[in-house]
């Protein structure tokens, strides 16, 4: 009965041209959604706007997702339009038609899938390139800089010149150090606005990994390696810095905040601690500054605190718990 019904039903109306209505209610949606993400999302998307990697990033991601949104978008309109459409109906006992191949179809999905991978692939290497690229870190000799990086051996406010500071991991915390300031040392990180910044990541122990998420910076810290890593802060404000690589019980604690400061506020904090290190005798006692440290070649402090027994097989810089250092997260 249902059999003889279905035919009469269809002869009944001319089949409507449902390539064309998916077309276009897809191409609605698409165009809908892609001006959301590109001006309401975009501005909110990770990791923000503080550097010119974090930009950057924050472009890359975009891009993909004004990319994936028509692809993802096409899947649900099909999907939608199908289950509306083409369901069974009641009493409809009916097979569909025998579909053997479709050569428009194969042709459009090859060349268009072939096209958005291709042009991915150009995309990312441009960007991995070019612009201030991903930041994360290109070994002792970066392939590329970019463009307005000039090293000197010292740095000054107002000075285009590029700041380098030494991200050095160890379990569980990080450190830098200042070459244009005499090799200070410090436990936090501050950096000034505008300033294009030459990160050497380093570690003394195990393998860790220097994250400046809102810098957009995330370089591999392997002892004995001396990672290179360029960023350009735009914002003033806090950023966290992370490790990122397991390295031990306590690698959920490796981790503290940072500032992006004007120029002179940072020159200030500098020579600060630059003075006192000078007076207590710290930067005499810090082993020469180099682009990687062997913790059981430390010449002065080290061999003091292995004598006394401090110093563990991990090799640690600063004292442990014993000296009672405030937050040291080796001891529980
Ligand atoms: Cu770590």
């Amino acid at each position: 009965m249902a059999e003889s019904q279905a035919p009469t039903a269809a002869a009944g109306k001319a089949e409507p041209n449902h390539a064309v209505r998916i077309a276009s209610i897809w191409l609605v949606l698409a165009i809908v959604a892609d001006l959301l993400i590109y001006f309401v999302w975009q501005p909110h998307l990770p990791p923000g706007r503080m550097s010119d990697n974090a930009r950057g990033q924050q472009f890359d991601i975009t891009v993909m997702a004004v990319l994936c949104a028509p692809v993802l978008l096409g899947v649900w309109t099909y999907f939608g339009y199908a289950l509306v459409n083409w369901r069974r109906r009641a009493g409809d006992t009916e097979d569909g038609p025998p579909i053997e191949g479709n050569g428009k179809v194969q042709a459009a999905w090859i060349t268009v899938t072939s096209l958005i991978v291709l042009s991915l692939a150009a995309f990312g290497t441009y960007e991995l390139i070019v612009p201030a690229g991903a930041g994360g870190g290109e070994g002792p000799v970066p392939i590329w800089k970019p463009s307005g990086v000039v090293t000197t051996a010292a740095w000054t406010p107002g000075s285009t010149h590029t700041l380098v500071v030494q991200a050095i991991g160890q379990q569980w915390n990080w450190t830098y150090r200042f070459p244009q300031f005499g090799g200070m040392e410090t436990t936090g990180l501050e950096l000034p606005i505008n300033t294009p910044v030459e990160f050497h990541v380093t570690s003394l122990d195990v393998i860790h990994s220097f994250w400046a998420y809102q810098l957009g910076v995330k370089a591999d810290a392997n002892p004995g390696v001396d990672n290179v890593a360029f960023v350009k802060p735009l914002q003033l404000g806090q950023f966290v810095v992370r490790c990122n690589e397991l390295c031990g019980i306590w690698h959920g604690a490796m981790f503290d905040y940072g500032n992006v400061v004007t120029a002179s506020q940072f020159q200030s904090w500098a020579t600060s601690i630059q003075t006192k290190e000078r007076a207590n005798g710290t930067l005499a006692a810090l082993p020469p500054y180099a682009t990687t440290y062997d913790p059981t070649e430390i010449s002065q402090l080290g061999q003091a605190w292995a004598k006394l027994g401090i110093v563990g097989a991990g090799g640690y810089y600063y004292p442990g718990p014993q000296t009672g250092t405030p937050g040291d997260p080796v001891s529980p």
